[in-house]
């Protein structure tokens, strides 16, 4: 049984219809080059919502063209910082103004609640272009103090054209947090969006135009990872990548960036994020925000909280209550109100999840709740718990991506921060406690790109995002991001030179 809620027939959200289906090159809307189109689904039902421009290696050719024209040419890098920061302020505008739609979009196309998307990560889109626009006129070099008779300074210029690779997770807060420093730097963008989750980003490419964005600036091409995802990666004319998606893919895509211009990539790649709950953490609250960490955004989540330490002293208690609060858990349709959890993106995925639960209870893992589907079409999945993992099931290693929480037992500090540690992937990590020593000490032990003490998921545009080791290279988001996109020139002048 699976939580209920009473107003969950409550259809919230308003009614909305895909506008734009093609690729945006040069400022205009167009077919692909071959007239292909592919299906985008509705993973409540895996029906058809729309047919998709489908792009491919002659597309990307075409968008990074213009691009190119963009930057080299102008307006784009040309126009003073305070006219670009301007067009990004109107875009968020726009952004907020058309809320209702997008997070109705993103909802049907991601299967993501339409209450998180139009309470969370819309306004979180507007926020960060908001923050970026602010950068985009105090961006500058420095005079420095070189040895010898010279003036020296340095110039910190974009880098011309941006490669950027999105996954289907969070698809318009994706397009953000690569889009957003990109353009406050004067860079010029070719944007592939995830095959799963094209609609959202044409609907903004549109809101851009409105907001006065010149042609060529911002091209977005749909279309597969292996044709047009490649052809950008390998691209001998783009000058940067930015990717986020499977650590198999990033390395495909390291190699592919090496072995054309040896443009300079950031990757933003897969987790096992630790949630460490200490024996003096409350344990309610433990609870509420462990569940939050690992099944926020059906459990598809680059950070989620997927390997749950707990305690020996409290472990019992905490998977007793684990269990009965994901037992509540409301899944159901994403559109209707009181819906916690809508299905998983697609059939690929929700295979993928299944298989990792049926290995848990294989490795005798102690499955306490959940563990099928729920209902009889589309991809939703019981939210399921279990205990009594260890550090060498696949459960706890692997990236399961979905909703499932393995809860592992600890009982001391050393022995917490070693196991913590010992995975291939770094992203993030959370920890419980009442304890400043302890939360002091732990997160400095930690190896990972992000720590959240006594909180878990805050995603503030200022504060930077990435990954140690396997989860990654390079931060997103705050002033971290900005130099991903920006080249350091210097320039050096003899002083008082009588030669001269
Ligand atoms: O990822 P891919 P998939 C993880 C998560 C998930 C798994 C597989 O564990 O279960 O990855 O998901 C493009 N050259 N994450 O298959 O393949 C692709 O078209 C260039 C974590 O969806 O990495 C899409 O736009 N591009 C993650 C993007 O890469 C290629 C978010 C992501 O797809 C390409 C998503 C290629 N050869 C999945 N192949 C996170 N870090 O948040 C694919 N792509």
């Amino acid at each position: 049984r699976f939580g209920t809620s009473s107003a969950a027939e409550e259809v919230i959200s308003p009614s909305v219809q895909v506008s734009y289906t093609k690729l945006l090159i040069d400022g205009n809307f167009v077919d692909a080059a071959s007239g292909k189109t592919f299906p985008t689904l509705d993973p409540r039902t895996g029906e058809v919502i729309a047919h998709v421009a489908e792009g491919d290696a002659e597309d990307i050719n075409r968008a990074v063209k213009a691009a190119r024209k963009a930057f080299d040419e102008g307006p784009w890098p040309k126009m003073t910082a305070y006219e670009r920061s301007r067009v990004m302020l109107r875009f968020a505008d726009l952004v907020e103004k058309h809320s209702e739609e997008l997070a109705a979009l993103e909802s049907w196309d991601n299967g993501k609640t339409y209450e998180q998307a139009l309470t969370a990560e819309i306004p979180m889109v507007a926020r960060l272009f908001r923050y970026y626009a602010g950068w985009a006129d105090k961006i500058h070099g420095l005079t420095v103090p070189a040895d010898g008779n010279y003036h020296v300074q340095t110039l910190h210029e974009p880098i011309g054209v941006a490669g950027q690779i999105i996954p289907w997770n969070f698809p318009l807060l994706m397009f953000a947090w690569k889009v957003g420093p990109a353009l406050a730097c004067g860079n010029t963008i070719v944007l592939k969006t995830a095959e799963q989750t094209p609609l959202t980003a044409f609907y903004v490419g549109k809101l851009f135009l409105e907001a006065g964005l010149p042609p060529g600036v911002l091209n977005m091409v749909s279309g597969f990872g292996a044709t047009a995802g490649a052809s950008l990666a390998s691209h001998m004319d783009v000058d940067k990548l930015a990717f986020t998606g499977s650590t198999d893919t990033g390395k495909v895509i390291l190699g592919l960036a090496a072995n054309s211009n040896l443009k300079p990539v950031t990757l933003e790649l897969g987790g096992k994020s630790p949630f460490i709950v200490f024996e003096d953490a409350d344990i309610d609250k433990a609870v509420e925000l462990a569940h939050f960490a690992l099944f926020f955004n059906q459990g598809q989540c680059c950070c989620a909280g997927s390997r749950t330490y707990v305690h020996e002293k409290v472990y019992d208690e905490f998977v007793e209550k684990a269990k009965a609060r994901a037992l509540k858990r409301v899944v159901g349709d994403p559109f209707k109100k009181g819906i916690e959890q809508g299905p998983q993106i697609d059939s690929k995925q929700f295979e993928k999840v299944m298989k990792y639960i049926r290995s848990g209870v294989e490795s005798n893992a102690t499955l306490e709740c959940g563990g099928g589907q729920v209902g009889d079409k589309g991809y939703f999945i019981q939210p399921t718990v279990f205990s009594n993992v260890k550090d060498d099931m696949l459960i706890a290693q692997d990236e399961i991506f979905g909703p499932v929480q393995s809860i592992l037992k600890f009982s001391d500090v050393d022995e917490v921060i070693k196991r913590a540690n010992d995975t291939r992937y770094g992203l993030a990590a959370g920890v419980f406690t009442k304890s400043l020593d302890t939360a002091n000490r732990v997160s400095r032990a930690l190896k990972a790109g992000t720590v959240w003490v006594n909180c878990f998921d805050v995603f503030d545009a200022a504060i930077p995002f990435g990954g140690y080791k396997m989860s990654g290279n390079g931060r997103e988001k705050g002033i971290y991001s900005l130099n991903n996109y920006l080249q350091v020139k210097a320039v050096v002048t003899p002083l008082n030179n009588p030669a001269w």
